[in-house]
C-alpha cells in the first residue's frame, strides 16, 4: 500500500507509523485521515503486528490539528462528514485490538491531541505541548475530544482545557493523566520502541481483551462490565497462550506467546 503522507516501518512485531507532513506540522487533512484509516485497518488484521507506534515527522510536532485550510472552507454538511470520518478513524485506533502507543514528539493540538487520546498509551517528549485550541478558531473539538478528554482527565480539567484553548506542557499533562510518561525529547523514540517491544512480547489475545474490557466496559454499567470481563476471562482461558503463560511460570522460564 502506498501513502503520500504516512511512513511505515516494521521493527519486528512493532509497526512504526509516522504522519509525514512536516511543512504543516503534520496537520491532518482529509487525505491523511483516509490514509490513516486504510493503514490502521491493514495493521489491525496483520497478525505479524502486535503493537503500533504512532508519531509525527520532524522535531517540532506530533500533529498540530486538523488542517485549518480545509476547516476554513467547510460547510455544515462537509463539516459534519469530516467530524464523523475523524471520529471513525479514532475509534478504529482506540479499538484496534492491539496497543497503539503515541510518541508525542512536539505539538499535539486540536485533532492531534484527540488522535493521541485515542491511542492506548501516550509517551511525551518533555518539550511536547498538548491542548485543544479549537475555541480560538470559533470551533470545538470534532473528533470526540470533548468525550475522550473528560474521560481521561475528568470533567473539570476537560472544561478548562477546551474552554480556554491554552496548551499545557508535558509535565502538566503527566500530572493530570493526559499522558502516561514523559521522557527527554532525545530519548522519546528509543523509550517508545522499548515499551512497544515489551508489549509485543505479551500474549496478543489477552492484550486484545484487556483493551476491549476497559474500552467497552467503561461505557457499561459496572455490573454488566464485570460480567463482560468474566466472559473475556473465560475466553482467554481457552487459549494456547494461557496454557503457555501458566506453564512457563511453573517451569520458571520465559513464556513464548504465539497469539493462539
Ligand atoms: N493546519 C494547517 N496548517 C497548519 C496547522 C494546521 N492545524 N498548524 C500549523 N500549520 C502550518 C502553518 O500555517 C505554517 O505554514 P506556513 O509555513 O505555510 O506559514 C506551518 O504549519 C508552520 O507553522 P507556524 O509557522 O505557525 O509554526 P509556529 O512554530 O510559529 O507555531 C503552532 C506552531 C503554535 C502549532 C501554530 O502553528 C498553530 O497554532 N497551529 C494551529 C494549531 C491549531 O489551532 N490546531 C487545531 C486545529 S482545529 C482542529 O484540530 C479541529 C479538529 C476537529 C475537526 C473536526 C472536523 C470538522
Amino acid at each position: 500500500m502506498a501513502f503520500d503522507n504516512l511512513l511505515l516501518e516494521r521493527d519486528g512485531a512493532v509497526a512504526v507509523v509516522t504522519i509525514n507532513r512536516p511543512k504543516v506540522l503534520n496537520a491532518l487533512n482529509t487525505q491523511t485521515l483516509d490514509e490513516l484509516r486504510r493503514l490502521m485497518l491493514e495493521l489491525k488484521h496483520d497478525d505479524g503486528v502486535r503493537v503500533v507506534l504512532l508519531t509525527g515527522a520532524g522535531e517540532k510536532s506530533f500533529v498540530a490539528g486538523a488542517d485549518i485550510n480545509e476547516l476554513a472552507v467547510q460547510t455544515p454538511v462537509s463539516g459534519r462528514e469530516h467530524a464523523l470520518t475523524g471520529q471513525h478513524v479514532l475509534d478504529l485506533i482506540e479499538n484496534l485490538g492491539k496497543p497503539v502507543i503515541a510518541a508525542i514528539n512536539g505539538y499535539a493540538l486540536g485533532g492531534g491531541c484527540e488522535l493521541a487520546m485515542a491511542c492506548t498509551l501516550r509517551l511525551a517528549a518533555d518539550t511536547a505541548k498538548l491542548g485543544q485550541p479549537e475555541i480560538n478558531l470559533g470551533l470545538l473539538p470534532g473528533y470526540a475530544g470533548t468525550q475522550r478528554m473528560s474521560r481521561l482527565v475528568g470533567k473539570g480539567k476537560a472544561m478548562e482545557l477546551i474552554l480556554t484553548g491554552a496548551p499545557i506542557g508535558a509535565a502538566e499533562a503527566l500530572a493530570i493523566g493526559l499522558v502516561n510518561r514523559v521522557v527527554p525529547a532525545a530519548e522519546l523514540m528509543a523509550e517508545a520502541r522499548k515499551l512497544a517491544a515489551e508489549l509485543a512480547g505479551h500474549a496478543p489475545i489477552a492484550m486484545r481483551y484487556i483493551i476491549a474490557a476497559i474500552n467497552k466496559g467503561l461505557e457499561m454499567p459496572f455490573a454488566e462490565a464485570s460480567v463482560f470481563e468474566a466472559t473475556l476471562f473465560g475466553l482467554v482461558a481457552s487459549t494456547e497462550d494461557m496454557r503457555e503463560g501458566t506453564k512457563a511460570f511453573l517451569e520458571k522460564r520465559k513464556p513464548e506467546f504465539k497469539g493462539r
